[in-house]
């Protein structure tokens, strides 16, 4: 029995996309590798030093260290874990703006740390002030997002560098959705913008690789060597990874998107992208709904929860953020067609 998956010409709200076809393809026929064991499995392991070296590239990292992870979820984690081993302190912190990933509630749980979660401002990023006030010498990490889940915004991070600094904690980037966008954008926010120690950012989001494929980056191969356990029974002698066993499919899809797309591919993406966001909210905006202006692909906007949940029950897949509002995010693979069909959706049901 063949079984048909999701179909992606009503799905607005995914951070997942089609992956390229070059992708798709990389991902097949590197499916029962396992870069968990290089010794065994050499040919994934250097496409996976490939993929660091071109994520390094895009975020502005010299000497990148990295891997490619099972997601966001992982590298956040990861990156509090480095933080962690490094602080000097048995109770240490991670300070975060409210508009961080829940993947850092479940860092915390798993690594005993205390998570401090800072308001955001009228812009909906970090409050400087706030953070400020929150840090203290046991502050393990600083996180910033570039590119926010609800609303696609990127917090000031060099400012966040500045506050980490003060108290000698670690500064951390989500830029799990934001980094494949923001190259193209005027904003600060990696390796050589700012005094960045770690970094998220997935291909298998904006990167238009297979699930799963996520990035973890750091600094300097040191920060990765925190994470090291000793692997007796591999030819190779030590694993930086969270899982053990994992596809070669998302390394492989990973390398053959960044060389298909990087950087005119992307760039070409993010254009249409950010069009696409915008028409939507000049769209809602002009038929009287309160729209979050689209600073990245992303529209947050103000709907009734009654017309959000008939636009559900006709088959768009939407979400909402923490306040209620709908939330689309311009995906690759969501067309202005698509988004007109939305729309014109939305006026049928209001006109009932
Ligand atoms: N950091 C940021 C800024 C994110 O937006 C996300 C995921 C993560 C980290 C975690 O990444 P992984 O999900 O790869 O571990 N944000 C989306 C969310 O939670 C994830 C998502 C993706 C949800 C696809 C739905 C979906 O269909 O909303």
């Amino acid at each position: 029995m063949q079984i048909e998956p999701q179909a992606f010409d009503r799905v607005l709200s995914s951070m997942c996309t089609e992956p390229h076809p070059v992708a798709r393809e990389a991902a097949e026929r590197f499916l029962a590798t396992n870069p968990g064991d290089p010794g065994t499995y050499p040919t994934i392991t250097a496409l996976e030093d490939d993929a660091v070296a071109m994520l390094g590239e895009i975020t502005g990292l010299e000497e990148p260290a990295g891997y490619i992870a099972s997601g966001g979820t992982e590298a956040n984690i990861q990156a509090v874990r480095i933080a962690r081993e490094r602080a000097e302190t048995r109770t240490p912190n991670v300070v975060m703006p409210e508009s961080g990933h829940f993947s850092f509630q479940k860092a915390a749980d798993v690594l005993g740390v205390d998570l401090r979660i800072v308001p955001t401002d009228d812009s909906f990023r970090a409050d400087l002030e706030a953070v400020r006030a929150c840090v203290d010498e046991q502050t393990a990490m600083v996180v910033g997002v570039a590119g926010t889940t609800e609303y696609g915004r990127v917090d000031p991070i060099s400012e966040l560098g500045d506050i980490a600094a003060s108290v000698g904690a670690m500064l951390h980037v989500d830029a799990a959705w934001g980094g494949f966008v923001l190259p193209f954008t005027d904003h600060e926010w990696h390796f050589g913008h700012a005094p960045v120690d770690t970094m998220t950012i997935d291909p298998h989001k904006m990167g238009q690789a297979a699930v799963p494929a996520g990035g973890l980056l750091a600094r300097s191969d040191d920060l990765l060597d925190a994470l090291a356990v000793d692997t007796p029974y591999l030819e190779s002698t030590s694993q930086a990874t969270l899982t053990g066993t994992r596809s070669g499919a998302g390394v492989a899809s990973a390398v053959a998107a960044m060389r298909e797309l990087w950087p005119e591919g992307y760039r070409e993406q993010y254009v249409r992208a950010q069009h696409n966001a915008e028409w939507l909210a000049d769209a809602l905006e002009k038929r009287g709904y309160d729209v979050v202006e689209p600073t990245l692909p992303l529209v947050a906007a103000d709907l009734p929860r009654s017309t959000f949940d008939a636009l559900r029950a006709d088959g768009w897949r939407i979400s909402r953020t923490a306040t209620g509002e709908l939330r689309v995010v311009c995906m690759p693979h969501v067309t202005r067609e698509m988004l007109a069909s939305f729309i014109s959706d939305l006026d049928r049901l209001e006109v009932r």
